[in-house]
């Protein structure tokens, strides 16, 4: 190895992106350059706690911070909004522009027409955190507040109203305890690749206790490909019906844990459903077709929605029925969808109705269950405004505020949203654009500048969504800039990580703090905002408040930083969520309003009556299976016959790094197809082709593979979005396909509900 002599110096940093693992990093500095990166070297794969390794993205950083890419300098937008033209101003004139809009919005409108959109780009990072903003923002009165994620809205709503709790999984080092593993679209390989990930887990899991594994996907992934004894493809969207198939064999074969549906749930059968509720309405009298539909659940019901034979269904349900413990997952590809919430609470129903819940070695249905240390972040303070919008509903409250109700769109805090967007803080996110649903959309509402009157962009990257800012403001990078850097998702391992700055600014970047701090300066509140600190001293302040969480750390900051790294093993044995409801549900009710599982959900119950829903949605008591606008038999909608997901992917996270050309070399931009659909259409590997459908048209080349079941393409999401003719991208960015169309519960994103055509791509000549 080369020696530190040979560099001027070598720095902690962290890969800040949201896949989730914020892997540390160690930067060696030669001449103002970083010239090296390194993974982390501070123990063994066998030692507890162990090496954390960044995979390539974060070992290509490298390429990402020196991008040609790069933002350098502080921009003023000049001609129409959108077409990515400006100038260079300075600083003062960038910063004056903010406060001076932000006062003249925050007089005309008030604080709910402010809105700092959802990002996740930076969340490495504890003081260059999008807390900064709202910090900001709270000071000044307050914010339209947003509730969701991008990542987990309709899960979040599926587990709310099932066990009234967050973080009901297992750790999934307790597969070791488990007879059988089933993952529903839960492909950590690719969504958690490093060492402080889950596939790190899995990998051990499966090597101490050779568990088998099945997993249920509509792609042979890299979990399957890895880890699967099988893979079952299954139509997107169609888990809740390929649930029913299986619970009717569970039903009628006598598979089901009679005992624990009675102690612990409601609504199974008659016995413990509420009393105001018409006869009927029970789980299992919807299953055996005695509901009212009177349609038996039977396997063979499902096969031809789901795309998996009858008789494997019946197999499938005898194996999960009969292995005890069972450790039943879902990653959140299910749960992406046009009716998310009723696939994620189907997959529940499996652990549910064979009393795998809070077991050793069972799991609630849900995502393995994290460790993680409760280190704090930097104080926002209250948020005034109580009014609060889904996030994923931020283009209605620009574009037609007033109808955007509680009851159609979720708002809470109020009836009707009164107030439209007007000044968006778009800091270390894409989701402006690229990210959202529907870009040809989100483009027409944001190009008319009377609706949303200013945009302030920070980033690093001269992005799709940077194209729209108003004030577009280089932000330092993770190089650039000290901070604080807590696990995220780590499931074995809590970790601290003192990034230290390795390099000077590149161009006239600034750090969020100094950015914030400087309009609170003119607006007449720096003090209460910087609380007489800069950007250095906050993160001096902030290690402090984890020495409380944590006292055995140094009690010199300097002596911390000069470690670097801080690991914490997960003690004892691993997470059982949902344990103590398990052994005692009188003592350690749920958080649901009967404090049991909610199989029947009466809050569901009272929705279906009072909200208002477009035509061919529906909310539903039970987990049910109904057929959305976006997974129609094909035969029904011929112009556009393919279902359409896109995968998280390994080659970027989210847009982040799909700059990086040795990454897009490793990893290329291609739609996965079947070579039945390609042979239809004449398509062979590598050819490019045209994905379209009434929202859009990407160009993209085809890797055609029979890791993909037929009927369905797979185009990895975040490809960065390159318009070339009015809707047209080049690039293979699906949300040039997806719908602004809400889910009916979370109103969450449906970004893997899509439903195309492809074709060879012709240059006319
Ligand atoms: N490399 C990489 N890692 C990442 C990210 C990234 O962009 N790149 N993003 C990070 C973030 S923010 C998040 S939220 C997570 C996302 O993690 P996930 O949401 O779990 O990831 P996805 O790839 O969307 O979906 C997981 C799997 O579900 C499958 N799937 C799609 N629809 C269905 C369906 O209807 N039924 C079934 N059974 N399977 C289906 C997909 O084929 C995919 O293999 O990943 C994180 N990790
Ligand atoms: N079709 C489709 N769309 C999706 C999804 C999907 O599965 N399918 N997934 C959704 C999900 S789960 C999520 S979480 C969202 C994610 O969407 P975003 O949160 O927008 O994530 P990114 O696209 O990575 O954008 C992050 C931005 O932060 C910038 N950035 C990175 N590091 C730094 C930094 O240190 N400082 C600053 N200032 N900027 C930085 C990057 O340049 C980039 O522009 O996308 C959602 N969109
Ligand atoms: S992208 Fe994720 S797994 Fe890869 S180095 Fe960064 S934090 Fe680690
Ligand atoms: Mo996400």
């Amino acid at each position: 190895m080369n020696t530190i002599r040979t560099y001027d110096k070598v720095v902690w940093s962290t890969c800040n992106v949201n896949c989730g693992s914020r892997c540390p990093v160690r930067l060696f500095v030669k001449a103002g350059r970083v010239v090296r990166i390194e993974s982390d070297n501070t123990g063994d794969d066998a030692s507890r706690p162990h090496e954390i390794r960044a995979c390539l993205r974060g070992r290509g950083l490298r390429r990402w911070v020196y991008s040609k890419d790069r933002l350098q300098h502080p921009l003023k937008r000049i001609g129409k909004r959108g077409e990515g033209r400006f100038e260079r101003i300075s600083w003062d004139q960038a910063l004056d522009t903010i406060a001076t809009e932000l006062e003249r919005i925050l007089k005309q409108y008030g604080n709910e027409a402010v809105f700092r959109i959802y990002g996740t780009g930076n969340l490495g990072g504890v003081v260059s955190s999008r807390d900064q903003v709202d910090r900001l923002m709270h000071i000044l009165g307050g914010r339209l507040n947003l509730h969701n994620s991008y990542s987990t809205a309709q899960i979040y709503h599926a587990m709310h109203y099932t066990y009234g709790e967050k973080e009901t999984g297992n750790n999934i080092s307790d597969l070791v305890n488990s007879k059988l593993a089933v993952f529903f679209g839960n492909n950590p390989a690719e969504t958690r690749m490093c060492g402080g990930g889950t596939v790190r887990d899995l990998v051990l899991a499966k090597q101490q206790s050779g568990v088998r594994i099945i997993v249920i996907d509509p792609r042979h992934t890299d979990t399957a490909a890895g880890f699967a004894d099988e893979w079952i493809p299954i139509r997107p969207g169609t888990d809740a019906a390929l649930v029913g198939g299986l619970a009717h064999v569970l039903i009628t074969e006598g598979l089901v844990d009679q005992g624990f549906l009675d102690s612990h749930c409601l609504g199974y059968d008659q016995a413990t459903m509420p009393r105001d509720i018409p006869p009927g309405n029970s789980y299992k009298a919807y299953i055996l077709g005695e509901g009212p539909d009177r349609i038996p659940k039977t396997p063979e019901w499902a096969a031809p929605i789901t795309g998996i034979p009858a008789r494997r269904i019946t197999r499938l349900a005898r194996e999960i029925g009969t292995a005890r413990p069972a450790y039943i997952t879902q990653g959140w590809g299910p749960q992406r969808h046009a009716a998310g919430e009723q696939s994620a609470r189907a997959i529940c129903m499996l652990p549910i109705l064979t009393g795998n819940v809070g077991m050793p070695g069972g799991n609630s249905g849900d995502r393995e269950g994290p460790f993680g240390i409760p280190f704090p972040g930097i104080p926002v303070g209250d948020n005034p405004v109580k009014t609060s919008i889904p996030c994923f509903m931020w283009t209605r409250a620009i574009d037609a505020p007033h109808n955007l109700t509680a009851l159609n769109g979720g708002l809470r805090g109020r009836e009707r949203l009164t107030t439209p967007i007007k000044f968006i803080w778009n800091f270390a996110s894409n989701t402006l654009i690229n990210q959202h649903s529907d870009i040809n959309r989100t483009k027409e509402i944001l190009r008319n500048e009377k609706k949303c009157e200013m945009i302030v962009v920070i980033d690093n990257m001269m992005t799709a969504s940077a194209r729209f800012a108003d004030i577009l403001l280089p932000a330092t990078s993770s190089f650039e800039e000290s901070d604080l850097c807590y696990q995220s998702y780590g499931m074995e391992l809590g970790t601290l990580i003192m990034r230290q700055k390795a390099i000077e600014p590149l161009g006239e970047s600034r750090t969020l703090f100094d950015i914030c701090a400087q309009v609170a300066k003119r607006m007449g509140v720096a003090e209460n905002f910087t609380e007489g600190r800069n950007h250095d001293q906050w993160v001096e302040y902030m290690y402090h408040q984890c020495r409380k969480v944590k006292p055995e750390l140094p009690e010199n900051y300097r002596d911390a930083v000069e470690t670097g790294i801080f690991k914490w093993a997960r003690p004892g044995e691993p997470r059982v969520g949902l344990k103590e409801f398990r052994n005692d549900p009188v003592s350690n009710p749920l958080n649901t309003p009967s404090g049991k599982i909610e199989i029947f959900s009466p809050r569901l119950w009272d929705m279906a009556q009072t909200w208002e829903l477009p035509k061919g949605d529906v909310i539903t008591a039970l987990p049910e299976y109904h057929p959305t606008w976006g997974n129609l038999d094909p035969e029904r909608s011929p112009m556009y016959p393919l279902q359409c997901i896109g995968h998280h992917y390994k080659q970027r996270t989210h847009s982040t790094y799909d700059n990086n050309p040795w990454l897009e070399e490793a990893a290329p931009q291609m739609v996965w197809m079947n070579p039945l659909d390609a042979r239809q259409r004449d398509i062979h590997h590598r050819d490019t082709v045209r994905i379209f459908n009434t929202f859009g048209q990407t160009m993209v080349r085809a890797k055609v593979t029979p890791r993909i079941m037929p009927g369905v393409l797979s185009l990895p999401q975040g490809a960065w979005h390159r318009e070339v003719a009015g809707g047209v991208d080049a690039n293979g960015s699906i949300n040039v396909l997806t719908s602004q169309r809400p889910s009916p519960i979370a109103k969450g994103n449906p970004q893997h509900t899509n439903l195309v055509q492809v074709e060879k791509f012709q240059e006319k000549s």
